[in-house]
């Protein structure tokens, strides 16, 4: 028997479960499983598969179990910003759409014009994306108003996860700052934003913080496992957990590549002046209080999209080495045009861009690639000299993580654009800080600092 802590980590793309331990001073993690994830239609909704993804957990913890592992705890993170609605029975009045569903188009501005712009910055700290909660939740207040008047509570998804496994209901705090729902002061709901907005102020859950033991799984899982184990609450914002496997800070900006680029850096304080609200910079909660001071970058996603529309013929590397070849293309799009948040066609998109801007527009794979990868590395170019000025300081490295961090290509670009050292790696840092949180939950490791010497020592980086 192995005994390890259980990292569930579900990116937009990809989910995992991935078993680790500490082995002298070092941290060993072992894949044990792993599974797609995609947005479905369900009732002309596009919603994430939130049975299957519980059922891929199950499984996951199966495997584990099956190739010996013995899990002392385990615990979940996921994407930001979507949610489930629980009836008094708690059954699920809600599929769990998917942040990319058209429900939002035209609320923030609505909301906007009801509730101060600088004033809900001033007391979130949050960006204003199209997809963030609140504006979901206002969405569906509009469009399907009994749903939020049978509603009990409110549970984000892996705050759902959590309570199928445990019965506890709680809010964990990274994720719910990524509502735009929670008070920077109080660092807890803000009662007065949700009734200014009418929305109903009991679904609301206690806020939790990362570390929390929720107990262990339910009784009926105990049965069908043969064992018991705890549920810890991680950072379960999956950006949360990466940044927290990102060993250096303090001359560093980070970048976390996967259907997102997360880019900034981490703060003891939120960073909420006039100019970072400007540039439509977050301040998203993180563990003890720490700020992900960050812009959020289309991504890897417009790849993803483009591979999907070329039926998989096309792996994530060979689109690489295609768009390398196209020496002579150099077309670039602006990534954070929304026109790339939920285009029905990705590759029309693109090109649809390229017209417009009299450039020339890309036909080959290789070439849709490769103006995907330097608009993206032209952006990510743009965001360093955005948070140099805001943050008023220079950073001599760049610290890319996720599987985005593979891009060897990318890692270059933006290495040439910035000048700066760029180091790539931890892979599975999102799966590493999930790991790290029930380590120090567990007082395994003492303290983040010595978490992340020893995430240093135990996986490879690299330079560029
Ligand atoms: P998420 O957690 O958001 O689902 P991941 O961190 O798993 O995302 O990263 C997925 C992305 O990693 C893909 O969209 C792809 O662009 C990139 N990627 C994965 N494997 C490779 C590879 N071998 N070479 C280059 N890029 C890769
Ligand atoms: C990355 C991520 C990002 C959010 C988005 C919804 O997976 O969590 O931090 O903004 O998904």
């Amino acid at each position: 028997m192995i005994n390890c802590h259980l990292a569930v980590d579900i990116g937009a793309s990809s989910g995992r479960l991935m078993a680790g331990f500490l082995d002298q001073e070092k941290l060993v993690l072992k894949e044990i499983y792993r599974f797609n994830n995609q947005m479905i239609r369900q009732a002309g909704y596009l919603c994430w598969d939130i049975d299957f993804l519980f059922q891929s957990i199950k499984a996951g913890v199966k495997a584990a179990i099956e190739a010996n592992y013995r899990p002392e705890s385990l615990a979940i993170d996921t994407w930001a910003v979507d949610f489930v609605l629980l009836n008094e029975d708690d059954e699920r009045v809600t599929p769990a759409v998917a942040y990319r569903d058209r429900r939002t188009d035209g609320v923030m501005e609505q909301v906007l014009a009801e509730v101060d712009r600088d004033s809900l910055y001033n007391r979130t700290g949050i960006q204003f994306q199209p997809f963030n909660t609140i504006y979901q939740l206002k969405a569906l207040q509009a469009q399907q108003p009994e749903l939020i008047e049978q509603a009990k509570t409110f549970l984000m998804l892996p705050d759902y996860l959590n309570f199928l496994l445990t019965g506890q209901k709680v809010n964990e705090y990274t994720n719910a700052t990524s509502t735009q729902l929670i008070n920077l002061e109080t660092r807890d709901w803000d009662f007065a934003l949700l009734n200014r907005l009418d929305l109903p102020l009991q679904i609301f859950q206690p806020i939790a913080l990362p570390k929390k033991n929720l107990g262990p799984i339910k009784a009926s899982l105990i049965a069908e496992w043969g064992i018991s184990f705890d549920v810890i609450l991680p950072a379960t914002h999956d950006t949360g957990s990466a940044i927290i496997a990102v060993p250096e800070q303090e001359d560093t900006i980070y970048l976390s590549s996967g259907t997102w680029s997360l880019m900034g850096i981490e703060t003891m304080q939120p960073i909420n002046s006039a100019q970072a609200l400007a540039r439509n910079f977050t301040n998203e909660g993180g563990l003890d209080y720490r700020y992900r001071f960050l812009k959020n970058i289309m991504g890897l996603w417009m790849i993803q999209e483009v591979k999907r529309l070329y039926n998989d013929c096309y792996s994530f590397s060979s689109f690489v080495d295609l768009a390398k070849r196209e020496h002579n293309f150099n077309s670039i799009v602006a990534v954070n045009d929304n026109r790339f948040l939920s285009p029905d066609n990705m590759i029309s998109q693109i090109q649809a861009a390229c017209r417009e801007s009299k450039q020339q527009v890309p036909e080959t794979p290789g070439q849709i690639a490769r103006t995907i990868f330097m608009s993206l590395a032209r952006s990510y170019e743009q965001t360093v000299q955005e948070i140099e000025q805001i943050a008023d300081k220079k950073y001599n490295s760049i610290h890319i993580i996720g599987g985005g961090s593979q891009n060897e290509w990318l890692n270059e670009l933006l290495a040439d654009y910035t000048g700066k050292a760029v180091y790539a790696g931890p892979i599975e840092a999102t799966a590493i800080g999930n790991l790290v949180v029930q380590l120090l939950a567990l007082n395994k490791v003492a303290s983040l600092d010595q978490a992340r010497r020893i995430i240093k020592d135990s996986f490879p980086i690299n330079k560029y």
